[in-house]
């Protein structure tokens, strides 16, 4: 089993996308679990790339690549990810912190939510906090996700909690902080409601957060 997980890391480091097609079919085909074929195989090539791209080993363009093969591989086994059966209605809306285009993990989350149920307006990259408060407001939503992948981006994410605090709209959503840079006690620092690790995580907190009145704090999913 664990040699189909290498060889979809090694298709999506390498950028191969046609590859990565082939081998989404064969782990719908041979009955694995798309889960964990996604964590295993798809975000452990990525992760291996990050790191190469640190050490100069690799460049922009092949994160380019490897983006793509990435989300041609999600394309093709997002209609066979399971839900989960205690499924909780709610809104959510989800989008990049201002000046991110890391969408991957940010698709992830998104998918999540939605195959369990949850209503998601995906606001794509690079939003501003004006624009998910907006967004939010005007859909009563229960729920603002917001992704980082970048530090400088992180920073957003503070700033729209503050301007919902300024504007006497902090208690009308709860906040859901993730991405790379991002942990428990940053999450917790910036006043959010609740983070996770992985996109599997995040759907519990959302799960959690749509049942809580007030929270006190920070809810952390796996
Ligand atoms: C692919 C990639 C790109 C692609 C992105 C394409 C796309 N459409 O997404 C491209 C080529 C565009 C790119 C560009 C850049 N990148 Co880049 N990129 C990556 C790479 C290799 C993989 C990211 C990824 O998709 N991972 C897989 C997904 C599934 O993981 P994830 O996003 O982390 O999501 C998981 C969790 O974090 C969580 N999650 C994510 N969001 C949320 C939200 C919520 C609410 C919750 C609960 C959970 C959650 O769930 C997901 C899975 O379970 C990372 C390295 C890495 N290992 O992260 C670098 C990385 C993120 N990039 C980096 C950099 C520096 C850049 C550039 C600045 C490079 C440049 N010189 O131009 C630009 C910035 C562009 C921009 N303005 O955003 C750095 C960031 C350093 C930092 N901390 O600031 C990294 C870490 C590489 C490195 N090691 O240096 N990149």
């Amino acid at each position: 089993m664990s040699e189909i997980y290498g060889k979809i890391a090694e298709a999506i480091y390498n950028g191969e996308e046609d590859e990565a097609k082939k081998l989404a079919q064969e782990v719908i085909d041979t009955g694995v679990d798309p889960e964990t074929a996604i964590k295993q195989g798809g975000i452990a090539g990525l992760d291996k790339l990050g790191e190469d791209y640190e050490q100069l080993i690799v460049f922009l363009p092949e994160l380019m690549m490897a983006a793509d093969a990435m989300k041609a591989f999600i394309g093709i086994l997002k209609p066979y990810l399971a839900a989960d059966s205690d499924s909780m209605p709610g809104t959510v809306v989800i989008g990049c912190a201002k000046g991110d285009l890391h969408d991957i993990g940010k698709d992830l989350v998104g998918t999540q939510l939605a195959v369990n149920g949850f209503n998601v307006i995906d606001l794509g990259v690079d939003v501003s906090p004006n624009q998910f408060v907006d967004t939010a407001k005007s859909n009563k939503a229960d729920i603002i996700a917001i992704s980082s992948l970048l530090t400088t981006s992180a920073y957003y994410m503070e700033e729209m909690v503050n301007n919902l605090t300024e504007d006497g709209m902090r208690d009308d959503f709860k906040v859901l902080v993730g991405g790379g840079p991002i942990n428990a006690g940053f999450a917790k620092d910036i006043g959010a409601d609740g983070y996770a690790r992985t996109a599997f995580g995040g759907v519990e907190v959302c799960k959690k957060l749509v049942k809580m009145d007030k929270v006190d704090e920070v809810v952390v999913g796996e």
